[in-house]
């Protein structure tokens, strides 16, 4: 049987891992990276390499870069949420008629960028629990086994190639509520990801600040409940607790990016959820206030702040 090539943009922690998974099980894979240099770089390496418990395997993924002329059938999104746009709009020229997006991007409203710009595309969103890190150049090591779940809020309907994510070993599951779980996503991050950055802590401290975390999950449950999301909003303080004392020992993304003076997601985290509540009128002192500090916070570090 024929099977679709897929796509991938990013060689970078999730893309890596899925391509790699995928390549293994002898699907067509061909990443598209930044530009020539780039692409030299990798054709010098000669393929990726993931590691998964400790051992290191190498897979000679095919690759181009922007000048390709191939038409795009299935394309992994799986760049940073404020890449997404931008770069989807250089490649809508290749997309082929009933081309498939799916978008691995965390937080939300790059999304409805994406969708908004390649309007003739099904674009299936995804929610990633999976966990993944630059070991090296072109190595990537599989740090967290989570999982994926993955819809399309424009049409219901599960998309036939789930069976090659199975057969690849990449856990999954359709779901027709893709946007609660990107919502209580963000809710998760909200309340956790920017504390831990201006108290320069890992997750468990915040352990010693609960009136803090209280307030703010308090402020994102009434969001969830106005914008249409009531069941993100069921126990979130309850699960913001568990996860906090579940990952007590590490740093949460948002504080590895500042760590390493690079560009946080923080305008599709919690820059989405205040700008949700501005558009629907509302107040949430505690998240607007964590907003504006976390924005001089970065400044000040002379990072983005969007
Ligand atoms: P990453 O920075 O490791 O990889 C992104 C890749 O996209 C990089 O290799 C970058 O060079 C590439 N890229 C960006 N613009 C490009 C362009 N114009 N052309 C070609 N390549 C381009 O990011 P990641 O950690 O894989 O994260 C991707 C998304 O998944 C983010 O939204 C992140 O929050 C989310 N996520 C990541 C993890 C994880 O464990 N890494 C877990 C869950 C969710
Ligand atoms: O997803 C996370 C992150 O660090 O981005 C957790 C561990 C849930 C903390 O918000």
């Amino acid at each position: 049987m024929q099977h679709t090539p897929w796509h991938i943009l990013g060689a970078g922690s999730l893309g890596t891992l899925w391509a790699c998974r995928l390549a293994r099980q002898g699907l067509p894979v061909t990443l598209i990276l930044r530009d020539t240099a780039r692409l030299a770089s990798y054709q010098a390496a000669g393929g990726l390499t993931l590691v998964e418990q400790g051992i290191g395997r190498h897979y000679a993924v095919p690759a181009e870069n922007f000048a390709s002329q191939t038409p795009i059938k299935r394309l992994l999104l799986a760049c940073k949420a404020y890449d997404a746009e931008q770069v989807v709009k250089r490649l809508a020229p290749r997309l082929a008629e009933g081309a498939e997006l799916i978008l691995l991007q965390n937080g939300l409203g790059s999304q409805e960028a994406v969708a908004a710009a390649v309007p003739h595309a099904r674009c299936i969103f995804a929610s990633s629990t999976e966990g993944a890190f630059r070991s090296d150049d072109w190595q990537v090591t599989f740090a967290g086994h989570g999982f994926n779940w993955l819809g399309d809020p424009a049409k219901p309907a599960a998309p036939y190639w789930l069976n090659e994510l199975a057969d690849s070993g990449i856990p999954h599951q359709w779901t027709a509520d893709i946007l609660t779980r990107l919502w209580r996503k963000l809710a998760l991050n909200c309340a956790i990801n920017p504390l831990t950055v201006l108290h320069d802590c890992r997750n468990g401290e915040l352990q010693q600040h609960p009136a803090q975390v209280a307030t703010l999950c308090a402020e994102l449950a009434e969001l969830l409940e106005y914008c249409g999301q009531p069941q993100a909003a069921v126990d979130l303080h309850e699960e913001v607790l568990r996860v906090i004392q579940a990952t007590a020992a590490n740093f949460s993304s948002m504080h590895q990016d500042v760590a390493r003076r690079q560009r946080t997601e923080i305008s599709y985290l919690l820059g989405y959820a205040c700008a949700t509540a501005q558009r629907h009128r509302r107040s949430l002192p505690h998240l607007q206030q964590l907003h504006g500090q976390l924005v001089q916070h970065l400044q000040a570090l002379g990072l983005p702040s969007t």
